[in-house]
């Protein structure tokens, strides 16, 4: 039987997620250059080196698609304010458009009936902060709690809930450790700095919002599953290890105000002096948790090779478009973990999605694969509601097909389809799927 808004408690929020870099169009309104713009101009990072300079240009499209969310029977929409258009140069003289823009967004998310989920950070990296070294440089945590503040004196009062970051996970370990992401480093000393200055920029940011007397504050992590590749004691090891790395580093360092041991052993030698004394900051106590689930990876061993001597072995399950094993059982086990480890705070799935090679056919957008994905992930909430956890709201990513970073505009995440070349936009059937679902009877 289909699943219907009655099948979630009452106030259960059901929503659409995007981010400023991925859909905005980062050439309009005054927007700093960040340091996505550059990586994307650089040969061999971005598929096709596509950038977010027009993306989905929803700085002139906002209206349009915030109709899009209420005639999809949504409660709320989570979305980011990008630093560098607030900011542009990072520090200093904010872009009055840029205020403006987030001012009006706010308040047609409001006239819509809609909760606004804000997003500090979603990726978009100030160039002139990027010289100065980034998410390596201890004073990020006091620029970003600067930003803070100036974007919350103008839109602070209006918006629903506010995450710091977005996946600090990616933040650090995919852009300076992997160099997936911007600025694109491989590098364990500038990945374990900026593993902790993420952190600490959370705590900083949670700190000069405290003071303004909010009390919505959370942050989003993302968690990835990680199963072993065989019951060897070495691969379960292996899986134990990434485990840290992925998703023990954020959730532990946040709710316990300590790190990993085993993993914190292997970076110390990286770590910046007096870490230590940043952990009461970084574990400030949070009224919320966004969890961000896609897809299980698996590990062995692989004895010889450098720290951490691990790696991935191709999974037996139906993937998406971007390679991604489809895995709701990891979703539940994440929903259970971030329940125990946060005491029962109140959790919202912040995103859950799939891409897939979506075509318009006949001026619809057949996507029976992302309509199971959907069903199938909700199932697994409703499991973890059902076993207790305190489970509050679930946000699709994304709204739009958008700018899939590295992957530029081939990956498509979204319940509406994008036109790039028009800026047309079409519900696909899994937007139509959702808003039947969401329908109040
Ligand atoms: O598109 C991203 C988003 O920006 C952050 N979370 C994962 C999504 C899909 O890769």
């Amino acid at each position: 039987m289909a699943l219907t808004r009655n099948d979630f408690p009452e106030g259960f929020l059901f929503g659409a997620a995007t981010a400023a870099y991925q859909i905005e169009g980062a050439r309009f309104g005054g927007c700093g250059s960040s340091h996505w713009d550059s990586f994307a101009r650089t040969p061999g990072n971005v598929a096709g080196a596509e950038d977010g300079s027009l993306a989905c240009d929803h700085y002139h499209h906002w209206e349009a698609d915030l109709d899009l969310l209420k005639d999809g029977n949504f409660d709320a929409y989570r979305f980011s304010t990008s630093w560098a258009r607030v900011l542009p140069e990072g520090r200093g003289k904010p872009n009055p458009e840029g205020l403006d823009f987030y001012d009006r967004l706010v308040d047609g998310i409001l006239e819509r009936g809609l909760k606004p989920f804000q997003t500090l950070y979603h990726w978009e990296l100030p160039s002139a902060l990027a010289d100065l070294g980034g998410w390596e440089n201890r004073d990020v945590a006091q620029w970003f709690g600067d930003f803070t503040e100036v974007i919350d004196a103008r839109i602070g009062d209006r918006v629903a809930r506010i995450a710091t970051i977005n996946e600090p996970w990616c933040v650090a370990w995919l852009s300076h450790f992997l160099g997936v992401h911007a600025p694109g480093k491989r590098d364990i000393r500038a990945a374990t700095r900026a593993m902790h200055h993420v952190l600490l920029a959370h705590g900083t940011a949670v700190q000069r919002l405290r003071a303004r007397g909010r009390d919505n504050l959370g942050v989003v992590l993302n968690f990835d599953f990680c199963d072993p590749a065989s019951n060897a004691q070495e691969d379960w090891k292996a899986a134990d290890l990434n485990d840290q790395i992925f998703n023990r580093w954020y959730i532990e360092g946040i709710t316990r105000g300590a790190y990993p041991p085993e993993l914190l052993g292997a970076l110390a030698p990286h770590m910046p002096e007096g870490w230590q004394d940043d952990m009461g900051l970084i574990s400030q106590e949070l009224d919320w948790l966004g969890v961000n689930y896609y897809t299980r990876h698996i590990h062995a061993a692989d004895p010889g090779a450098p720290w951490p001597a691990t790696k991935q072995v191709e999974g037996h399950l139906p993937k998406t478009q971007s390679g991604w094993e489809i895995y709701p059982d990891g979703l539940y086990h994440f929903l259970m973990r971030a329940h125990e480890e946060t005491g029962g705070l109140p959790i919202f799935v912040t995103e859950n999605g799939m891409a897939w090679d979506d075509r318009i056919e006949n001026g619809a957008v057949p996507d029976p694969e992302r309509e199971a994905y959907i069903d199938r992930h909700l199932a697994a909430v409703r499991m973890a509601l059902a076993d207790g956890a305190n489970v509050q709201g679930f946000f699709y990513w994304s709204l739009l097909d958008n700018y899939e970073w590295a992957e530029g505009y081939e990956k498509r995440f979204g319940l509406v389809h994008v036109d790039y070349e028009t800026q047309v936009r079409t519900p696909k059937a899994s937007y139509h799927h959702l808003a039947r679902m969401l329908e109040r009877r």
